[in-house]
């Protein structure tokens, strides 16, 4: 460890630290902007200046190491005037509509203006730019007159996901984050994962809301309105409500829809034991009868997107099987319609996700099983939370509630969909009994758990060796997709999950700020409410739940069926 001290305190850290990492051991926080640990780490935002003994200028605490000796002054008057300057300086430059603002309240910027005592917004207002909104893209808005230049999202889009359909364009006061050639981001090749929304520190960038179009159908006495929650929106929706991260607000979301008037409220995990039962089944037969391997899931719609521009050759290896979202709108508007004697046309299929690509998914061709689209509307977590307020619902006072039946009864199997390597354990489950026709002595297969980029495994199944892995964040997709192709390494079975971590850490979560985000494990954090919430279920295993059990022999058959082909399954573009 090094020794240093800081505004007078001995501090020791462990060796390689920055400054930023020291003082937090220390209990103090540096503010930061522009910083994002292992992914923004370029000091340029001048937010976390610090003083140091014998430095004659302001150094920047993300990335200035600690040595031997060192003495570190976090909070001077200097500081704070240096602070203050910088944030007015970005303040000369923005647009400052914070009431309108769809972050007013949870802003990086707006919080550190309050804390640093700016009461002069136009201290330095000369010319400003203006810029018109980019709302080319299915999934979000991009606004430049809120960004702050602080480069977040463009290394994001670059780093993690190896997109990088964003980035700087001009120099100096011109400099704005666009496309090349300031194309409209739908006309990029852009996946829409969100994860630069995610990153955000202002209100810059955010969902295309569709809040209002909810409550108008809800309105509307011709409409059967009817909604569908993701595993990982009960993982992160308490969060906007000031639970701490990492608690499972299922009961109370339930509730929560409820009181918002859908008329029934459902659990995407129906869908993902649904969909385990078609993929399982799919991936038994490819390697039965000699079919295209490695299977690929298919779940992730920033996923799929990417493959069909990045990977064409590979779009074969995906699994024909839909999303358990699509999955779910179309058994909603099929099945669930017929017994209920519903047209389907008046039925308005509302899905909450922690992803902004699944507002593109509902789009893609080949997702109208019964004629109209099998979803009509998806939000995300972030605007469930706004339609929560909206509508004036209590939300920590709510009693826990259940799921409507039938298309709410779900498996632990379905709710660890939301995290990284959870697809993979949910298929295993049911694929590895199906082999053997025995019962799993052990549920868990954790060496596909666990928030790594790209996990592997190997299981020895009824004398079969099945080989698997697991890859969460584009980057880390395509790693292990070019060591396939280039014969490096082979599978039987693949998932991939276009967000880092998974869906938890989805671009449509509740966003944490960087002072947050820089010294937690977000992902492990919410991906503990869903092994948690699979513990804690009587039925684990997805070809055991009985709602599941009931569709197939009511309606679809046996998995694989040709109706299910036809309402379950899709293409893809080459
Ligand atoms: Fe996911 Fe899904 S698990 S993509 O990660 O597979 O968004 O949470 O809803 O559709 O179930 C997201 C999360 C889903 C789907 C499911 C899958």
């Amino acid at each position: 460890n090094i020794n240093l001290k800081i505004n007078g305190l001995e501090v020791s850290a462990p060796a390689g630290s920055t400054i930023l990492e020291a003082a937090h051991l220390a209990g103090i926080r540096i503010p930061t902007l522009c910083y994002l640990k292992e992914i923004n780490e370029i000091g340029a935002c001048r937010m976390c200046v610090v003083e140091v003994k014998g430095a004659k200028n302001l150094v920047a605490a993300c990335v200035y190491p600690i040595n031997e000796g060192m003495e570190v002054w976090t909070n001077t008057p200097r500081l704070i005037k240096s602070r203050r300057r910088t944030l007015q300086l970005l303040l000369s430059n923005h647009d400052k509509k914070c009431l309108s603002c769809v972050r007013s309240g949870n802003c990086e910027l707006q919080q550190l203006c309050r804390e640093y005592g700016v009461d002069d917004e136009d201290y330095f207002q000369g010319e400003s730019n203006h810029y018109e909104l980019d709302t080319s893209a299915a999934h979000m808005i991009r606004d430049n007159n809120k960004c702050i230049l602080c480069r977040r999202c463009v290394a994001v889009c670059e780093k993690t996901q190896g997109i990088g359909v964003i980035g700087p364009n001009n120099r100096g006061f011109a400099t704005f984050i666009g496309s090349a050639f300031d194309m409209g981001l739908g006309q990029t090749s852009c996946v829409s994962c969100g994860q630069c929304i995610a990153v955000c520190p202002t209100g810059a960038l955010y969902e295309k809301d569709y809040t209002d179009q909810i409550l108008e159908a809800i309105a509307d006495p011709d409409k059967y309105v009817v909604v569908q929650t993701a595993p990982s929106v009960r993982a992160g929706l308490g969060e906007e409500f000031g639970y701490p991260m990492g608690t499972d607000v299922e009961g109370k979301m339930a509730a929560a829809l409820r009181r918002i008037g859908f008329d029934k409220v459902f659990d995407t995990d129906w869908a993902a034991d649904l969909t385990i039962m078609e993929e399982a089944t799919e991936l038994l037969d490819r390697i039965k009868n000699g079919g295209v391997l490695p299977l690929i899931t298919s779940c992730s719609p920033g996923w799929i997107k990417y493959c069909e521009h990045y990977f064409p050759d590979m779009t074969e290896n995906l699994s024909s099987c839909k999303s358990p979202q699509q999955m779910f709108g179309a058994m909603l508007k099929t099945y669930f319609a017929e017994k209920e004697g519903i047209d389907p046309a008046k039925i308005v299929s509302v899905s909450v996700m922690p992803c902004t690509a699944k507002k593109f998914e509902i789009g893609r061709d080949d997702q109208s099983a019964a004629g109209v689209p099998d979803v009509d509307i998806a939000i995300t977590t972030r605007e469930l939370a706004r339609l929560i307020r909206r509508c004036g619902i209590e939300f920590t006072s709510l009693p826990d509630e259940k799921f409507d039946d039938p298309m709410g009864e779900s498996t632990g199997a379905g709710v660890i969909f939301g995290a990284t390597g959870g697809v993979m354990e949910a298929a295993l489950r049911t694929a590895v009994e199906t082999l053997t026709g025995e019962e799993l002595a052990k549920l868990e297969f954790t060496d596909v758990r666990g928030t790594e980029g790209i996990k592997e495994a190997s299981y020895n199944v009824a004398g079969l060796d099945i080989k698997v892995a697991v890859a969460s964040g584009l980057s880390n997709a395509r790693t292990l997709l070019n060591k396939v192709k280039a014969g490096e390494a082979s599978y039987h079975f693949i998932e991939i999950m276009g967000c880092p971590g998974g869906c938890v850490n989805g671009g449509g979560q509740p966003q944490v700020s960087g002072d947050v985000r820089n010294f937690t494990d977000v992902r492990a954090i919410r991906a503990g409410v869903l092994y948690r919430n699979d513990e804690a279920k009587e039925i684990r295993k997805s070809h055991e739940n009985p709602a599941i059990k009931k569709l197939y022999e009511e309606y679809l058959g046996e998995p694989g069926s040709h109706k299910a082909h036809e309402y379950l399954h899709t293409t893809y573009v080459k």
